[in-house]
């Protein structure tokens, strides 16, 4: 099945987990997934970054050095080479944290739930800002806020990345509500690639864009929990689905 692309089509991409996995990025929820050996209320939400920081970069700073470690797949350069044709039509979300879809060329990239290489501090509004070191117990011990510290508070850094439970960055999300609003006046095309469909609101962005009049495709290794909500489902691996998968004109 082919996704035909024309002149008056928008494209709308959500990325997850899955579109990464054949780089060598662990997904969340698989089995041996990053899940099975980390607790989600541990490592993945503010009370568990409050009850013991020195885990939870410890958690971060390995994913740190894994996603240094490894290369964008076919998937992310199918995806920049789209936007390389459509430009300003296309959008890429992604719930991503792991910089691959950039390191392939992609340029019009939202990160839902931000990035592995921003750091922010847990008590102040200072903006995040870009971080590749290692923190944590081992690595040189929790990093303090120098901005509290000058104010004559201790403020704890943390990955700047969305914990459940936390607000996603509004501008953001407005980015994505706007593109809907542009790509409903000609062909919308929304596309899933490699997500569970189980945390929101990247798993309802599909049903907002229905109410926009997109035709909706799905590309996983496996039907999702949101699989009825898409017209199309393609099956497969997203580095072998997505070079083939569209249809330029
Ligand atoms: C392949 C493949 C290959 C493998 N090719 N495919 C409405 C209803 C119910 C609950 C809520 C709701 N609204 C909000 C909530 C609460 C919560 C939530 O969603 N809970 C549900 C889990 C029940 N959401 C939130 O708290 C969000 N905040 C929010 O909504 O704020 C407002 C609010 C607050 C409080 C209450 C109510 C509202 C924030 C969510 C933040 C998620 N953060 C994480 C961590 C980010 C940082 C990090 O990376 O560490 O984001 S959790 C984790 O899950 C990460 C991922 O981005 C996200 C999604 O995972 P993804 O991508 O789906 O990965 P997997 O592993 O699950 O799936 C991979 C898929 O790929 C699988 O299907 C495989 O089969 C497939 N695959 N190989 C193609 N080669």
């Amino acid at each position: 099945m082919r996704l035909a692309v024309d002149g008056d089509t928008h494209l709308l991409v959500l990325t997850g987990a899955g579109v990464s996995a054949e780089s060598g990025v662990p997904t969340f929820r698989d089995a041996k997934g990053l899940w099975e050996q980390h607790p989600i209320e541990q490592v993945a939400t503010p009370q568990g970054f409050a009850a013991d920081p020195g885990l939870v970069w410890r958690f971060y700073s390995q994913r740190r050095r894994r996603a240094r470690e490894v290369s964008p797949n076919p998937g992310h350069l199918a995806l920049a080479e789209a936007e390389g044709r459509m430009g300003e039509r296309c959008l890429l979300v992604t719930q991503n944290i792991d910089g691959l879809h950039q390191r392939a060329g992609s340029r019009r990239v939202v990160e839902m739930h931000g990035s592995l290489f921003e750091t922010r501090c847990a008590r102040c509004d200072r903006p995040a800002f870009p971080d590749l070191e290692e923190h944590g117990p081992g690595a040189g011990g929790l990093p303090q806020c120098e901005a509290c510290a000058a104010a004559g508070r201790e403020g704890l850094l943390r990955p700047a990345v969305v914990w459940f439970g936390e607000m996603l960055d509004p501008t953001r999300m407005r980015q994505v509500e706007a593109f809907m609003g542009r790509a409903a006046t000609g062909r919308f095309v929304f596309l899933a690639v490699g997500t569970s469909g189980v945390v929101y609101p990247a798993a309802g962005l599909v049903l907002e864009a229905r109410a926009y009049g997109a035709d909706t495709w799905l590309v996983n290794v496996e039907p999702t929990e949101n699989r009825g909500a898409f017209h199309h489902f393609v099956q497969g691996p997203s580095g072998r689905v997505l070079p083939e998968l569209f249809e330029w004109s």
